[in-house]
């Protein structure tokens, strides 16, 4: 066995895992990264497009903003579409100022890993059978194997960035935890292909087929979305039976601009809102998906995990440069106020867009109707724009 030190151990490579890593690095703290599959399988997984404020923020603090500012595209409104009607919601005039960026995921990802090899940091993929000990002594440490090979990384604190089905969460004991989960009776059938997006901005779509999104990675990448039950295969959808269905539960201006082609990648993912409370398990921390998992309707969960980041690296730094431990023991409270905000904006946008199994025919009515007086109201249109757009970080402070 092989033995090393670091001050903090931070299981998983992706968004989170590599963002703390490198705002640490920055404050000059230490950190090894342990991962279970390889570079390139991180980034050939194809997730979130859009980033908040706060996220845009955390990457310039990190240093890792310059080709995020250069190539991602700023939006200032999304337009939804519901009985047949397309209507804008200005993000910018109704949240007094704010925009969102389109930014895929995999280049935010790429941007963190080529800073981390820059900056000759130790980020260790494909490590087997990953396991977190002692998080309730001073002394934690991580165990890996790789390579034939059993190696002890000690260290101060874990941060546990290993998402939804990490080992982590699985680790802290049952009677200290407390998980809150709804499940939700469909998926997501995501398309990528290199066509011109459809509209300049997003388009959210409540249709009688069901939801669909149009969304974009660059302006000449486009990345649609289509509802569908759970138990289909992503094998039996082919991609003319994708660009089908998606004219179908359009509107018809973007049906006839609607520019199809091949996929670059196509799969299918469940939805789920998810909570585990606290988020703190003695010196170890979940942080993202690993604490948490919103329906990806609203567009927050990499930003809620760089929310999550940024608390935990401003407690980490207390701890190293103040010798103070309130940061760290008021992670849990001030993670936990942001997550139930964001998941309760994620599941209301869910149900207000979807098709439910057993719908009575008067629901899709009511969500109709509702969508009318949120698109008719400044009220209806700043509770959109203002959730959209990451409410601010002091939300919820007592009001001066
Ligand atoms: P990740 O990205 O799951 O990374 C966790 C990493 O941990 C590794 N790991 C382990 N490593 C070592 N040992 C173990 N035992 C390990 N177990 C796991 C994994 O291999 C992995 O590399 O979690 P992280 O970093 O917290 O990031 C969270 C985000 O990925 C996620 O919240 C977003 O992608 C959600 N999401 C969206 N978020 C947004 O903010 N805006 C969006 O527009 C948006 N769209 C989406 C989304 C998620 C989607 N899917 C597929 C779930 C669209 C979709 C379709
Ligand atoms: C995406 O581009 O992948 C995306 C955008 C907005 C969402 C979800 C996913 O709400």
């Amino acid at each position: 066995m092989t033995t090393t030190r670091t001050q903090v151990a931070i299981v998983g490579a992706g968004p989170s895992g590599l963002l703390l890593g490198q705002l640490l690095h920055k404050a000059g703290i230490d950190a090894m990264i342990v991962e279970r599959v390889s570079g390139d399988y991180v980034l050939g997984r194809i997730r979130a497009g859009i980033l908040e404020q706060v996220c845009i923020d955390l990457m310039d603090e990190a240093g890792v903003g310059e080709r995020m500012h250069k190539e991602g595209l700023v939006h200032g409104g999304i337009e939804m579409l519901y009985d047949g009607q397309r209507h804008r919601v200005d993000l910018n005039k109704y949240s007094g100022g704010k925009n969102v960026m389109v930014y895929g995921q995999t280049e935010l990802t790429r941007d963190l890993m080529d800073a981390r090899q820059a900056a000759g940091l130790a980020t260790i993929y494909e490590a087997q059978n990953t396991q977190v000990h002692d998080f309730d002594s001073a002394k934690p440490y991580v165990t890996y194997e790789k390579d034939g090979l059993t190696h002890r990384i000690d260290c101060d604190f874990i941060a546990g960035c290993d998402g939804f089905h990490g080992v982590c969460r699985a680790s802290a004991p049952r009677a200290a935890i407390r998980e809150y989960e709804k499940v939700y009776p469909f998926g997501w059938l995501g398309l990528l292909s290199d066509t011109p997006p459809v509209s300049d901005e997003l388009i959210y779509v409540n249709s009688p087929r069901g939801f669909a999104l149009c969304s974009q990675r660059s302006k000449t990448r486009s990345r649609y979305y289509l509802q569908v039950p759970l138990t289909d295969k992503v094998e039996e959808w082919s991609d003319d039976a994708f660009w089908q269905e998606l004219k179908l539960r359009l509107d018809d201006e973007a049906r006839a601009k609607l520019v199809t082609g091949p996929s670059l990648e196509k799969s299918i993912a469940p939805l789920r809102s998810f909570v585990t409370e606290p988020l703190r398990f003695g010196r170890m921390f979940l942080a993202g998906d690993a604490g948490h998992i919103v329906p990806p309707t609203g567009a927050k969960g990499l930003n809620l995990a760089a929310t999550d980041v940024k608390y935990l690296y401003d407690a980490l730094v207390e701890f190293y440069k103040d010798k103070s431990e309130a940061g760290i023991d008021d992670y849990s409270r001030k993670c936990l106020g942001r997550i139930w905000r964001a998941e309760r904006f994620s599941w209301w946008f869910t149900q207000l867009m979807h098709r439910f199994p057993h719908d009575e025919r008067i629901t899709e009515k009511f969500q109709h109707a509702e969508l009318d007086y949120l698109m008719h109201s400044e009220a209806g249109l700043t509770t959109i724009a203002e959730n959209y757009v990451g409410l601010p970080l002091d939300f919820g402070a007592p009001r001066r």
